[in-house]
């Protein structure tokens, strides 16, 4: 058997085990350039080293702790997603980073997976950013983050520019999470893409509440934060280039419930444990009418970007596969081809945004994956 090809860059193994598959029967445009660049391209993995700081944890090259990227391996425009299978099927649709080059392609020991390549010309990266609230934490502050202010001893005399300088991120971030949704109520219902457009309200269990004094005390086993907005004109964009592929039809746009859990924050029910969330949909209902999707990382999202100091703008679609009202759950297949539209809708509303993405001088980590 042929041995598999490898390569070594400075701290970094090279695998090529896994690879987009070139774009075969897309339901839109196909590029050729983005099936050439998917083939090319191979996984990196960053080598085990010491880490420095506790306080944000990197390592000698200034890779992050969890995602295992560094400065200039992630372009301003992000396109979250949960899975790896979604990740690579979007990442055929990518143009290489620059002439005669593949996609930039980097696994880290978490499992998160950065795939950076062009789409329409515009730097983007992909990534799989799995599950839940606490991943989108990491995939948000680990690319905001900035070497130069977190050593700094004053964060209250940090001015803008601080923020940017050395972050993994340089200027301002576009994120877009493309995700799966229950379906609450009309206009979402199955197979629907929907925007989270005003934004996001997060649901939360009560621990406290599950215990005899907080039985005793009348404390609610769940809580509703107020909603968290998204960003006006990237949700706008993405909900055009969405109707572009789909038609009117198939897009809508309305609140977002996010849940941390899939299960009994979701009032989804079982008889093995104490969950108490026999009203929860009811009592979501009755505070916020307009929740239309249920899931579980866009609140923490939109919440960051509002905390980012103007550094981040954010929006999110969801495609609504289980429909709470009938049962009802999509076919996988219709589920990959919506998955395929809405991803290139992300994709070209990402690559329309104007963003301030000016790349300062690279302080010796060189100059972008995309820079040619
Ligand atoms: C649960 O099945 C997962 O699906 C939804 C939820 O937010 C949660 O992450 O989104 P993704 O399809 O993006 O993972
Ligand atoms: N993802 C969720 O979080 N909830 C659903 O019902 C479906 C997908």
């Amino acid at each position: 058997m042929p041995e598999e090809p490898r390569e070594q860059k400075a701290g970094l193994a090279v695998e090529d085990t896994r690879r987009p598959r070139p774009a075969a029967c897309s339901a839109v445009a196909e590029q050729d350039a983005a099936g050439r660049a998917a083939s090319r391209s191979t996984v990196l993995r960053p080598q085990k080293s010491n880490i420095s700081d506790a306080n944000f944890p990197v390592d000698a090259e200034g890779r992050t702790y969890h995602l295992g990227t560094k400065r200039g391996e992630v372009a301003n425009r992000i396109l979250s997603v949960g899975s790896e299978k979604r990740a690579l099927m979007l990442a055929e649709y990518l143009e290489p980073v620059a002439p005669g080059r593949g996609l930039f392609m980097l696994e880290s020991s978490r499992g998160f997976l950065t795939i950076t390549g062009r789409y329409t010309g515009a730097p983007v990266s992909i990534i799989v950013t799995h599950m839940g609230m606490a991943n989108a934490d990491f995939v948000v502050r680990e690319n905001r983050h900035a070497a130069a202010l977190h050593a700094a001893s004053s964060c209250a005399d940090a001015d803008a520019d601080d923020y940017s300088r050395g972050a993994v991120v340089e200027g301002e971030m576009a994120i877009v999470r493309l995700g799966t949704c229950g379906a609450l109520q009309p206009p979402a219902h199955l197979g629907s893409f929907v925007v989270a457009d005003p934004g996001a309200i997060l649901i939360r269990r009560n621990p406290d509440a599950f215990t005899p004094e907080g039985e005793e005390g009348g404390l609610v086993p769940y809580t509703f934060s107020r909603p968290i907005p998204s960003d006006p004109a990237l949700s706008l964009a993405l909900e055009q280039e969405a109707v572009r592929l789909l038609g009117p039809e198939g897009v809508c746009r309305g609140l977002n419930a996010t849940a941390d859990s899939f299960y009994s924050s979701q009032g989804r029910r079982t008889g093995w444990f104490e969950d108490r969330n026999e009203t929860l949909l009811a009592d979501l209902l009755c505070c916020y009418p307009e929740a239309v999707t249920l899931e579980m990382e866009t609140a923490m999202l939109l919440d960051l970007a509002r905390c980012s100091r103007g550094s981040i703008r954010a929006a999110a679609g969801v495609i609504a596969l289980a429909d709470r009202a009938s049962n009802h759950f999509l076919a996988a297949e219709r589920t990959e081809q919506l998955e395929r539209a809405t991803g290139q809708a992300c994709l070209a509303a990402l690559a329309r945004t104007p963003l301030d993405d000016d790349w300062g001088p690279h302080n010796g980590s060189g100059p972008p994956v995309w820079a040619s």
